[in-house]
């Protein structure tokens, strides 16, 4: 393939993979060809190595074996399966949650140099949601108790975490019916653990039941803690303008790139490139200043708050590096593909690891905490513009201009950017200018056409007056496509874009990264709240088109148990149980209000959408 269309819908991926191939570079991409035919057990699921007695496989055409050596057939294997990949996925953002904590926990205590309280008045209305009390005291008092109660949410003090009473009261009674309401954010993580442990639970119903319950201890749990505790720490993030794609890099600065998901290491980074001293010290290394860039979650932080610009998603990851123009990537933790420091190898740029979780080959790890982080991100912008020096300016390749996009779009910003009240976007909704909203959120996967998944979909849903709401690799697929600023209201249906002109937004708002979804989770458990129905009956969907990742699927499940229609672009592996498939795909309308689909074709996966839509305002007798 000589001009890699097939690849990517982007002209900076296209560009410099190719240069990847021509400096003999492997990427996703070609692993992912050299692992083809990927196995047909695994696919759908039916292969299990829960226990040493096996691993086993079930034969999906019934001519093999089908029950593995304890007996497990394939509804089994398949909903175990299923319930550790949602239990991975909660994992991931609820123990990046606990780091927020720890962090508000020692500012609390005054032993976080460089963190502070951005958003003090944020501290105190979460904490009055926590029965904090916040009269007479410090903000450093009231963020030590606020931590201590968050504490109390991931183990087993309490019935019922504390944001779960954000949901709609239909929803909470609902749920209390199925007996999904978490208990603690860590105990559901490890009860599916228990669970699918050889001998446990073997009702492929409970299984799904208790996975439900684990992925509502990340979207009302960890990830609405890793949410609410960076806007109190960072700042809650307004609109602005920033830039997106690999020409965000600077030919003449030195590029210093943070990636991975949580802000508490990449914030460090940049009140460190903003001094003054290290500006002067590129200055005498030959360098015109020292540009700060992001890549996935980490990067979705910053621009939320600080505008700082985005280099790309997933699958731009490794082709950062093949610019020849990176002085350093500082990695925190998920979806950093253990291939960066191969690849690096190639070039000059050097890789940090920052968490004691995550190290990775090819990575010098710095570690970071709380008490040193300031000290450390200066020690490795150092060394970045150091690093400077070592660049071979022969091998600097920046393909493309960056675009402009817009970010910011927390729910403080979107009912700021209402006239302070959800009232105009309820209007708007009731009299059909816009005929709902969609979160399109999730991954890139070198198994679909990079971003083609995102921009396709998002495209169409605005052009029906869908309004959008993107999180994760789905921001950076429609920045680059030009969707994420308010001129893309060209490209809405009238009635969305007579809103976004007046409002001076776009018709596709990033919301910001991946633990972010809870943003998406809060603004559709208040549109329920002050039109007083429950979430399933409001004209919402919601799409994962590129997924990859098992915090993916946790996010997917939580939206289907919140009561939102979800389209996954990727198969998850479950076919090889019809029982759980059909669950899956129809029989949980029956039991949470909502389902999944499964669509690929993002024209089709729009109309999916559309047509959900169009049934709920039926259903609650709005214009069509
Ligand atoms: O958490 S969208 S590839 S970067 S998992 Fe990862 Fe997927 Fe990107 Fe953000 Ni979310
Ligand atoms: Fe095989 Fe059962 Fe062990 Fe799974 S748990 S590997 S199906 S014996």
């Amino acid at each position: 393939m000589s001009d890699y269309k097939e690849y990517s819908i982007c002209k900076d991926a296209q560009l410099t993979l190719k240069k990847a191939h021509e400096d003999g570079v492997e990427t996703a991409w070609d692993r992912l060809k050299k692992q083809e035919p990927q196995c047909g057990y695994c696919e759908l699921g039916v292969s299990c190595r829960i226990c040493v007695m096996g691993p086993c496989r079930i034969d999906p055409f019934g001519e093999g074996p089908q029950r593995g050596v304890c007996g497990a057939d394939a509804d089994i294997i398949v909903a175990r399966n299923l319930a550790r990949m949602i239990a991975s996925g909660a994992a991931s953002h609820s123990d990046h949650g606990r780091d927020l904590v720890e962090v508000l926990y020692k500012v609390g205590l005054g032993k976080a140099p460089g963190y502070t309280i951005k958003d003090p008045e944020k501290l105190k209305r979460i904490a009055t949601e926590y029965g904090v009390p916040t009269a007479d005291l410090s903000n450093e008092e009231i963020a030590k108790r606020l931590a201590e109660a968050i504490m109390e949410d991931y183990g087993m003090k309490k019935e019922r975490i504390t944001f779960i009473s954000r949901a709609p009261r239909q929803r909470i009674e609902l749920w209390e019916k199925l007996r999904v309401i978490p208990r603690g954010i860590d105990r559901e993580t490890s009860e599916i653990m228990h669970r699918t442990h050889m001998g446990v639970d073997n009702d492929y119903v409970s299984l799904l039941l208790a996975a439900v319950r684990n992925s509502l201890s990340d979207g009302y749990g960890g990830s609405m803690v890793g949410t609410e505790l960076s806007d109190i720490i960072f700042g809650t993030p307004k609109p602005g303008m920033s830039e997106v794609n690999l020409g965000v890099l600077k030919e003449d600065q030195v590029n210093i790139m943070v990636h991975g998901h949580s802000p508490v290491v990449s914030e460090m980074v940049g009140l460190a490139v903003n001094d003054k001293e290290m500006v002067a010290l590129a200055k005498s290394k030959g360098a015109a200043g020292i540009n700060l860039a992001g890549l996935c979650c980490t990067g979705n932080e910053l621009m939320m708050r600080w505008k700082i610009p985005m280099a790309g998603n997933h699958l731009m990851t490794e082709l950062t590096i093949v610019t020849g123009a990176v002085e350093s990537i500082i990695v925190d933790y998920q979806c950093i593909m253990p291939s960066l420091g191969q690849v690096a190898q190639c070039y000059h740029t050097k890789l940090y690891s920052t968490s004691d979780k995550a190290k990775f080959p090819f990575m010098e790890h710095v570690e970071f905490t709380p008490e040193n982080a300031k000290a450390q991100a200066y020690r490795i912008v150092k060394e970045s513009i150091e690093n400077f020096t070592r660049r071979n300016k022969l091998k600097v390749y920046i393909p493309v201009a960056p675009v402009k996009t817009m970010s910011g779009f927390s729910v403080e910003a979107i009912v700021g950017a209402l006239g302070g009240s959800l009232t105009p976007l309820i209007d708007a909704i009731k009299a059909g200018k816009i005929k709902g909203a969609a979160g399109v959120v999730g991954c890139n996967n070198p198994k679909i056409k990079q971003d083609y998944g995102h921009v396709e979909l998002i495209k169409r849903l605005i052009a029906n007056d869908i309004l959008v709401l993107t999180t994760g690799c789905a921001n950076v697929a429609a920045g680059k496509a030009g969707l994420q600023v308010p001129e893309a209201k060209e490209m809405a249906g009238p009635g969305l874009k007579e809103i976004c002109g007046l409002l001076g937004i776009p018709p596709s708002l990033h919301v910001g990264s991946c633990v972010d979804n809870s943003r998406i989770v809060v603004i559709a458990c208040a549109l329920a709240n002050a039109i007083g129905v429950d979430i399933a009956q409001l004209p919402l969907a919601a799409a994962a088109p590129e997924w990859y990742s098992e915090k993916a699927a946790t996010i997917a499940f939580y939206a289907v148990a919140s009561g939102i229609f979800t389209v996954l672009g990727v198969m998850p592996p479950i076919l090889g149980s019809k029982k759980v498939a059909e669950l899956a795909t129809s029989g949980l309308n029956n039991v949470l209000g909502a389902c999944f689909a499964v669509e690929p074709d993002p024209i089709k996966a729009a109309d999916l959408m559309k047509n959900h839509i169009v049934d709920k305002r039926k259903k609650l007798g709005l214009p069509i």
